[in-house]
């Protein structure tokens, strides 16, 4: 509007004078125009993301080495914990060489987070919840409320206006409570049928995670939401948390279960033994579903 008024201005003085127009008859230089500052990774925040990379396919590695050390009706949790660290390679993968990123509003945004966390965050809830003995009922809830966390996340992550970007965050957070909730209340009840040791480690590693979860939308306020701090600054924040909420997490839950191993669940049926030869489903200690 300014630039049009500015040419629209000089454009009539010029003809009132009845001179003949020449380009520098327009103004040139327009003084208010404001400056566009666009806020992006630098080295330092690439660099960063590499590292972390590196780190998820290490650990991934030792899960499925550690997975393959304990007898196949141990391996549930080594399993759901490898493809956790898998997948944040894959992502980390991405960001790092400039893939899984966008622009929105003058700044990156790394879509691949969003990616990563809706595929890692269900199987770290499914770790916590079969740890603790959640019900089939409650294991779904958790983590719809997960997928619904993330997703208006993502939705709040390219809002373009404060209501979008700051309604859907206000709906992300009320996601995130229902899950602190479940793993909380629910959790807690669950487990406290459960022996001594168990009771403990599942508190410990669950209060742990509902810590470390809470920085993950603290961060997104004053970064993508408020814009307060650099693109750089979120690269590192989220990869402290994130190193800790999966390979850390990880390690402490696989070393601790293979430690408890004579208490920790055995698995039979199919998560054992597949199809049975008459291609029946075997369930529980090995009945088959047409016996009865
Ligand atoms: C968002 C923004 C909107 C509000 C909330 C969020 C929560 C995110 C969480 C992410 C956890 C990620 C983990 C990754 C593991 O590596 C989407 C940031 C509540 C809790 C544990």
């Amino acid at each position: 509007m300014k630039i049009s008024h500015e040419i629209a201005e000089a454009i009539e003085a010029a003809t009132k004078t009845g001179a003949h127009l020449k380009p520098t008859d327009f103004p040139t230089v327009i003084p208010d125009i404001p400056h566009i500052h666009y806020q992006q990774a630098s080295e330092t925040g690439f660099r960063a993301l590499w590292v972390v990379c590196v780190l998820m396919a290490l650990a991934s590695i030792a899960f499925f080495v550690m997975a393959a050390r304990v007898p196949v009706q141990k391996r549930l949790f080594h399993v759901i914990t490898a493809f956790i660290t898998s997948i944040a390679f894959i992502s980390y993968f991405a960001m790092a060489t400039g893939d899984g990123l966008s622009w929105h509003t003058s700044r990156q945004v790394f879509y691949a987070r969003y990616v990563d966390w809706a595929l890692t965050t269900p199987l770290l809830l499914l770790d916590l919840a079969l740890l603790a003995g959640l019900n089939g009922s409650d294991i779904i809830i958790t983590i719809f409320a997960d997928v619904v966390m993330v997703l208006t996340g993502l939705f709040a992550a390219f809002g373009s206006t404060p209501t979008q970007v700051w309604g859907w965050y206000t709906i992300a957070c009320l996601a995130f409570l229902g899950i602190v909730w479940q793993i909380g209340f629910k959790g807690r009840h669950a487990v406290a049928n459960k022996d001594a040791k168990t009771k403990a480690f599942v508190g410990g590693i669950s209060l742990f995670t509902l810590v470390l979860w809470t920085a993950y939308p603290i961060v997104w306020g004053v970064a993508d939401g408020a814009r307060l701090v650099n693109v750089d600054t979120e690269i590192i924040a989220y990869a402290v948390l994130d190193v800790l909420a999966k390979p850390v997490f990880g390690f402490w839950l696989l070393l601790t279960h293979d430690a408890m191993s004579r208490t920790s669940p055995s698995i039979g049926g199919f998560w054992s033994e597949g199809l049975t030869s008459e291609g029946a489903i075997r369930v529980g200690e090995g009945r088959r579903v047409d016996e009865d």
